[in-house]
C-alpha cells in the first residue's frame, strides 16, 4: 500500500539520531517503556525506519522517519495516529511534513473538481476568481440574504459563500437559503451573463451531514462551505467521495489555528491546510493570507498554496484562497503571490463598501483586470468609479 513519511522538527539537544530511534521504535513495536521481548521478525516487518536526521541550527533538527504501511489503514484518523497520535502529547515535536508514497496517495481522493474543474463550471479561464462573503447576516431574514447575493453576482462575483458562522437557524434555513440562491443565481445569470455558485454552509450533527449534503446538492446547491476541522478530515474526505455530492466542497480554516500556530508544537500550516486538505478532497481551500486582517507569516501561507497547487499525479490541484480583510488595494500583492489560479476573496471589502456589495464586487473586479493589464491601480481608479472609491477608504495599494 506504500508507507507514510513523516517529518518532524524537534528541539537539538545534540542527540537527536538516538531520539529519532526512539520515536520509530515507539511509534510501532516498542512502547513507552521499551518493552524487553520483542519478536525479531514482527520488528522488522513493522517498525518505523528513520530516513534521516538533520541539524538545522543550535536550536533545532529535523528527523524524517518513514511508517510501514503494514501498521495501518489506509485512512487519515490512522495515519495520523499513527505518525503524530502519542507523539504529539510528547513535548516540542511539530510535524511539518507527511508524504505518502505514491500506492498511498492514490487511496485518497483529492480534489473532485480541482482548479479546471471549478473554472469550467464557472466558464472563467483566464483570471483569477473572485469571491464574497456574506457579512452581517446573524440575525438577518431571508430577504437581506436574498439582497445581498442579488448584489454581489451582479457586481461579478464568481461564487459567494456563506459565512463559517452561519448555521441552520429559523430566520435564514438552509434548505430556503438554497432555494433562493438557485432562483437568484439563474436570474442574474440571464443580466450579467456569468455564472455565480453558491456556497452554502453545510453544517449540523456529523451523523446526518452525508443525507443533508446530498439534500443540497438535489435542491441546487451549487457548491458546499464545510468547516472542516471541527468535524475531521475524514469527513471531508467522505464527502468528496460521494458520488451523489457533486459540487465543489470550499474548506474553512476555522479551528485550524488550534492545531498549526505554535512554532514547536502541532501540525505545519502547509500540511494541514495544504497538502492533507487536498489529499481529502477539498477544491478550494480558506486560510489567512500574509497581509489581511488575521494574518499568517508569508512562508506558511505560500508553502500553502504550494501544496495545493504543485503537481501530483494522485490528485487534481486545489484553488488557494488567501482570505481575511481583503480589500481591493490588495489584489496586486495577492495576483504577484499567488498568481492567476487563486481566488480573491473578501466579506467586508465587498459588503463594506460605500455603494454595496455590486459597487465592491466591481471595484476587485475592476483591480484584477488593471493588474492583469499591467495598469497600476491609481491609474485604473481614474476611470472606475467604484475602485476610486475602495482605494480612498482602504488605502491605496501599497505595490
Ligand atoms: C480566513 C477565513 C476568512 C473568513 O472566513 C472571513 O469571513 C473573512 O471575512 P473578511 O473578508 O475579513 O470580512
Amino acid at each position: 500500500m506504500g508507507a507514510a513519511i513523516a517529518t518532524y522538527l524537534v528541539p537539538n539537544d545534540g542527540k537527536l539520531e538516538q531520539k529519532a530511534e526512539q520515536i520509530a521504535l515507539g511509534l510501532t513495536v516498542g512502547s513507552w517503556t521499551n518493552l524487553p521481548e520483542i519478536d525479531q521478525q514482527q520488528l522488522a516487518k513493522h517498525k518505523g525506519e528513520v530516513s534521516s536526521v538533520q541539524v538545522i541550527s543550535e536550536d533545532q533538527g529535523l528527523i524524517t522517519i518513514s511508517y510501514p504501511a503494514v501498521n495501518f489503514s489506509a485512512d487519515i484518523p490512522a495515519i495520523l495516529t499513527t505518525v503524530f497520535g502519542k507523539l504529539s502529547l510528547d513535548g516540542k515535536i511539530k510535524l511539518i511534513d507527511l508524504d505518502f508514497e505514491p500506492e498511498l496517495a492514490h487511496r485518497f481522493p483529492g480534489p473532485s473538481f480541482g482548479i479546471l474543474g471549478v473554472r469550467n463550471l464557472l466558464e472563467v479561464s483566464n483570471r483569477p476568481l473572485l469571491m464574497s462573503i456574506f457579512k452581517g447576516i446573524l440575525g438577518r431574514d431571508l430577504v437581506f440574504f436574498e439582497k445581498q447575493l442579488r448584489a454581489s453576482a451582479l457586481g461579478g462575483v464568481d461564487i459567494v459563500k456563506d459565512d463559517e458562522i452561519l448555521f441552520d437557524n429559523p430566520a435564514t434555513p438552509f434548505e430556503q437559503r438554497i432555494a433562493i440562491a438557485k432562483k437568484v443565481l439563474h436570474e442574474t445569470e440571464q443580466e450579467t451573463g456569468e455564472t455565480t455558485l453558491y456556497a452554502v454552509n453545510l453544517s449540523g450533527r456529523s451523523t446526518e451531514l452525508i443525507e443533508k449534503a446530498k439534500r443540497a446538492v438535489h435542491l441546487g446547491a451549487s457548491a458546499l462551505l464545510f468547516n472542516v476541522f471541527t468535524y475531521g478530515l475524514d469527513t471531508l474526505q467522505a464527502l468528496t467521495e460521494d458520488k451523489d455530492i457533486s459540487v465543489p466542497i470550499l474548506a474553512h480554516p476555522s479551528f485550524g489555528g488550534a492545531v498549526t500556530a505554535s512554532a514547536t508544537y502541532g501540525v505545519g500550516a502547509p500540511l494541514w491546510f495544504g497538502k492533507l486538505l487536498r489529499a481529502a478532497g477539498a477544491d478550494l481551500v480558506l486560510f489567512p493570507s500574509p497581509y489581511g486582517s488575521v494574518a499568517l507569516e508569508k512562508k506558511a501561507a505560500l508553502g500553502i498554496a504550494q501544496e495545493l497547487t504543485k503537481p501530483n499525479e494522485a490528485w487534481k490541484r486545489a484553488l488557494p484562497v488567501p482570505s481575511a480583510g481583503i480589500h481591493p488595494a490588495l489584489v496586486p500583492k495577492l495576483i504577484e503571490d499567488f498568481g492567476k489560479d487563486s481566488v480573491i476573496n473578501a466579506g467586508g471589502g465587498i459588503h463594506g463598501h460605500p455603494d454595496g456589495a455590486t459597487a465592491g464586487a466591481k471595484a476587485f473586479r475592476q483591480a484584477i483586470e488593471a493588474v492583469q493589464k499591467g495598469i497600476n491601480l491609481s491609474d485604473a481608479a481614474s476611470s472606475h468609479e467604484e475602485l476610486a472609491k475602495a482605494l480612498d477608504l482602504w488605502g491605496g495599494s501599497k505595490e
